[in-house]
């Protein structure tokens, strides 16, 4: 009797598990392209209303080359953000708080990685996402496809 709880027990915690492991959120890791101002990774589809991580894996090596992700609602005017963010200066991450702002992964050093997870927008479409370090929005862009 007291081996087939235990049995019970066992078997009841793999189910846990592998449910877990079925329901996470979805990982999407974004890299640069080595030391360039660049990401690898441009573009990425999830699901509306689905749970993200996503995370920025810094595989720069040139100190000059930090890097975060900030995903934005489609419409927003990129340029009056990034000199938000520009303006909010180093202390704040380059980042400004905004109601466009859909996502934000903070900053990354080269080596480094960051993260966070956030509920996808149930409203589908493009969402874009840019790095918000000084002088890097104008080339480091990409596209969430939400669907
Ligand atoms: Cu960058």
């Amino acid at each position: 009797m007291r081996s087939f709880k235990f049995f019970a027990m066992i078997v009841s915690t793999l189910v846990f598990l592998a449910a877990c492991g079925e329901s996470g959120p979805k990982k999407v890791t974004i890299q640069p392209v080595g030391n360039e101002m660049k990401y690898a990774t441009t573009e990425f589809t999830v699901k509306a209303g689905e749970q993200v991580t996503l995370i920025m894996d810094n595989v720069a090596t040139s100190p000059a080359m930090i890097h975060n992700v900030v995903v934005l609602k489609p419409g927003t005017d990129v340029d009056a953000f990034a000199q938000a963010c520009l303006a909010a200066g180093e202390s704040a991450g380059y980042f400004a708080d905004d109601p466009n702002v859909v996502a934000h992964v903070p900053l990354a050093k080269p080596g480094k990685k960051t993260q966070v997870t956030f509920t996808a927008p149930t409203e589908k479409g493009d969402y874009m996402y840019i790095c918000t370090y000084p002088g890097h929005y104008v080339l480091m862009r990409g596209t969430m496809h939400v669907q």
